[in-house]
């Protein structure tokens, strides 16, 4: 497959409680008017019945905008919204299964946290790897300790699969993450924790355009 985050800076990802009240179907209609490709829809511990609600309205927002649609964890929720892929973690579905599952030309990406991950991502014949968490974060609930920005200067180097950096990056750091090779910076409450979104996401892109700017220079 053609690399599925090729003009994705921006990895926006859903998470209701951290979203100031707003629905994740208000924050994610702001994210794809504010210019963000590509949602992830990751809700924990929503009922099924509700996933499958919030799903369809946003595979149809996301196909209006002409924007990827990847969810997490459910591969059956996926497939019956139409999805472009799923994201899995290490202790879901292997890559194959869900492969076999999806059909081919779906997306799927696997979260790794260290070298022999990113190896064995590759052989299982992921399409993009999550690499983190690069700094420490709250949001996610069973997250391991933080990889630091030496895994992410390790895939940069050593892998030519497509990744997405994620985990604690904020305005302040994502430059940090962008000179470490980059070019796609997932975040959560960065994004959906912002009072004013569209402003928020204008700020991310000029953080990263000055990094590039300045290492190209
Ligand atoms: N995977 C690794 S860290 C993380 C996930 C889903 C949470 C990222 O959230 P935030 O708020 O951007 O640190
Ligand atoms: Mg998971």
């Amino acid at each position: 497959m053609n690399n599925p985050l090729r003009d994705i800076d921006l990895y926006g990802l859903t998470s209701e409680e951290h979203s100031l009240g707003r629905t994740n179907l208000e924050v994610v209609r702001t994210m794809l008017d504010a210019g963000i490709r590509l949602i992830q829809y990751r809700e924990k511990d929503k009922p099924g019945r509700t996933k499958l609600e919030e799903c369809t309205a946003i595979r149809e927002l996301t196909r209006q905008t002409g924007a990827l649609f990847l969810v997490n964890d459910d591969v059956a929720v996926a497939q019956a919204v139409g999805a472009d892929g799923v994201h899995v973690g290490q202790d879901d579905l292997p890559v194959p299964v869900v492969r076999r599952l999806l059909g081919p030309g779906k997306i799927i990406g696997l979260s790794t946290h260290c070298p022999d991950e990113a190896r064995a991502a590759v052989q299982a014949g992921a399409d993009y790897i999550g690499v983190g968490p690069i700094f420490a974060t709250k949001t996610k609930k069973d997250v391991c300790a933080p990889v630091g920005l030496e895994y992410l200067e390790w895939v940069t180097a050593n892998l030519s699969i497509p990744f997405v950096a994620i985990g604690g990056i904020k305005e302040h750091n994502i430059g940090e993450v962008v000179q470490r090779g980059a070019s796609c910076v997932a975040m959560i409450t960065e994004i959906v924790a912002k009072p004013d979104i569209p402003a928020q996401i204008q700020a991310l892109r000029k953080a990263m355009q000055q990094k590039i700017k300045e290492t190209q220079s």
